[in-house]
């Protein structure tokens, strides 16, 4: 089969993506999209194939599936290894899955930045009404895509309510998160792993849930855990989590560069 995947180091969904190919041990090309400085999602070659602009996207010989969620059930049933999906526990792994889908990790990554310093506020705040301005500016280009880019202009406008408004979302999604944490604590006192005594696609999204964690340093939320920290600690040393380049911190260098895409490119 040949196998590619489209997806960015730091993004939170293309690294569900990764993780689960890890631990499936498939074999795929990694196509970088620059999401952040050079706005390759919004190309229109990649729109054709993703109309959302989002990674990741799973190319397997020809056929796309353009969502994380989407992405583990394929790779899980269209790969060898061990089954993530075990029909025994679906329930209760597609309930896990349920809830971490609802939850909406950018609202506090973004909410969590642009407190951190007056800098990231403003970079933010430029960046949202950057890729605003890309999808004005491409829709007189490529007016076949204009619907793709009204789409995803209304759901920057709704970013920029939700993250940088005076309603923003960013306490109650501070809290949705330590109720998820706690969620985590008690289905770990009953098993080994997230959803059932078997690792499964549930584990796959944790893991990334509390990788992300650390990098916007709410770590405190699995050390004060004694069940969530075992489990992090015995996730995050899976031969699949390095395989899969796990980010938790994006190095300074990478940082100052979008920073100042965020500030200054057009
Ligand atoms: N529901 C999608 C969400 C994907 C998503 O939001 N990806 C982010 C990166 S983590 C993205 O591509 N952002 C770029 C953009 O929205 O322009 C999935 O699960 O794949």
């Amino acid at each position: 089969m040949a196998t590619i995947l489209y997806s960015n180091y730091s993004s939170y969904y293309s690294m569900i993506a990764r993780l689960c190919l890890a631990e499936k041990q498939v074999t795929y090309d990694l196509h970088d999209v620059d999401i952040h400085i050079k706005m390759e999602q919004f190309a229109p070659e990649y729109v054709a194939m993703q109309p959302n602009m989002t990674v990741p996207v799973l190319d397997c010989d020809g056929n796309i599936i353009a969502d994380s969620r989407l992405i583990l059930h394929f790779v899980n049933q269209h790969f060898g290894g061990v089954d993530l999906f075990p029909a025994a526990d679906a329930e209760a792994i597609e309930k896990s899955l349920e809830l971490h889908y609802a939850f909406s990790i950018e609202d506090l990554t973004m909410g969590n930045a642009l407190r951190k310093s007056p800098i990231a506020r403003i970079a933010l705040g430029r960046g949202l009404a950057r890729a605003s301005r890309r999808c004005l500016l491409m829709m007189k280009s490529h007016p076949e895509l204009t619907e793709a880019y009204t789409k995803k202009l209304a759901l920057e406008e709704e970013r920029k309510r939700l993250i940088l408004s005076e309603d923003n979302n960013y306490t109650q999604m501070q809290q949705r998160a330590i109720g998820l944490c706690d969620m985590l604590e008690e289905q770990l006192a009953q098993h080994q792993y997230a959803a059932s005594a078997q690792y499964s696609l549930a584990d796959v999204v944790w893991t990334i849930f509390l990788a992300r964690l650390v990098m916007i340093k709410f770590d405190h939320l699995i050390a004060e855990r004694k069940n969530l920290s075992d489990y992090w600690q015995r996730m995050s040393t899976r031969k699949s989590y390095a395989a899969a380049n796990i980010c938790t911190k994006i190095p300074v260098s990478k940082l100052i560069r979008i920073i100042f895409a965020l500030l200054f490119k057009s």
